[in-house]
């Protein structure tokens, strides 16, 4: 028996079953229109280019000697840009905050000098205080900053200090409560030094001191009130609990704690 083929014309499918229509290719129609995507970058551009130059204009209206302005043009052609061409186009405010320059902070790394200088102080404040010399000589220095406090272009020095006897901190197994803390402030003198300016002391053995704080560590500085010189965020801590201080100096050259608080404990 011979098998015979079907004319190339004539349907192999079941005439009862609607046959695949075949859609045109959409890649085909695709045209490539340099004037729509441009008109698509306007607006991001715009943005770009017109944050930056309204940042630099807020930068004009900085109190000297520090980072806060009245003015900031920047902040409100963001939120205006945003409602009314869209949140989509967060990405130009980055890229125009980008070039702005970046706030410029007053704070530097402690020099060997520097370290060396308030390290002294602190010796010789731990002398003062009848500290014994051996454990004087085991003082060690802790968050130790450099910065002009009171911008007067001289460098002020903050730190935290301690002076124990670690090695023979249990002596026939009775613990040994002879620590001894301090944090300092130190202002330059102008002529190259410095001079003690705030002292806080904590002696472990006594069991207290002002306000029952047994350590205090600066954090930061920043001028909250903005009379010219930086106030110090300081952590403290208490048995089985802790705060922050913040520690403003006055006209009269005396530091005071003016907050207390932000902590935990039990
Ligand atoms: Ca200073
Ligand atoms: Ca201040």
């Amino acid at each position: 028996m011979q098998a015979r083929l079907a004319p190339p014309d004539t349907p192999t499918q079941d005439a009862a079953v609607p046959r695949a229509i075949t859609l045109p290719s959409p890649v085909g129609r695709v045209r490539s229109r340099p004037g729509h995507r441009l008109r698509e970058l306007r607006a991001p551009l715009l943005i770009a280019c017109t944050y930056y130059p309204a940042a630099r204009l807020g930068m004009l209206f900085q109190f000297p000697h520090t980072e806060v302005a009245p003015v900031w043009p920047a902040s409100g052609l963001a939120v205006a840009s945003l409602l009314v061409l869209g949140r989509r186009h967060w990405p130009a405010l980055a890229v125009g905050s980008l070039h702005v320059p970046p706030r410029k902070t007053d704070r530097l790394e402690v020099t060997a000098e520097e370290e060396k200088a308030l390290s002294a102080l602190a010796r010789r404040e731990f002398r003062k205080r009848g500290v014994p010399a051996a454990l004087v000589a085991k003082t060690e220095g802790t968050d130790l900053i450099s910065i002009d406090l009171n911008h007067d272009g001289q460098r002020d020095l903050i730190g935290s200090f301690e002076a124990a006897d670690k090695e023979h901190e249990y002596r026939d197994h009775q613990q040994v409560l002879d620590e001894h803390r301090l944090f300092l402030i130190a202002m330059g003198d102008g002529a190259g030094g410095y001079r003690i300016d705030y002292v806080w002391y904590f002696d472990l053995k006594a069991g207290t001191n002002e306000g029952s704080t047994e350590t205090m560590r600066p954090i930061d500085t920043l001028d909250l009130d903005e009379d010219g010189t930086d106030e110090i965020i300081a952590s403290t801590s208490y048995y089985e609990s802790n705060d922050y201080q913040i520690l403003k100096r006055g006209h009269n050259g005396k530091w005071t704690i003016v907050y207390r608080g932000g902590g935990s404990g039990c």
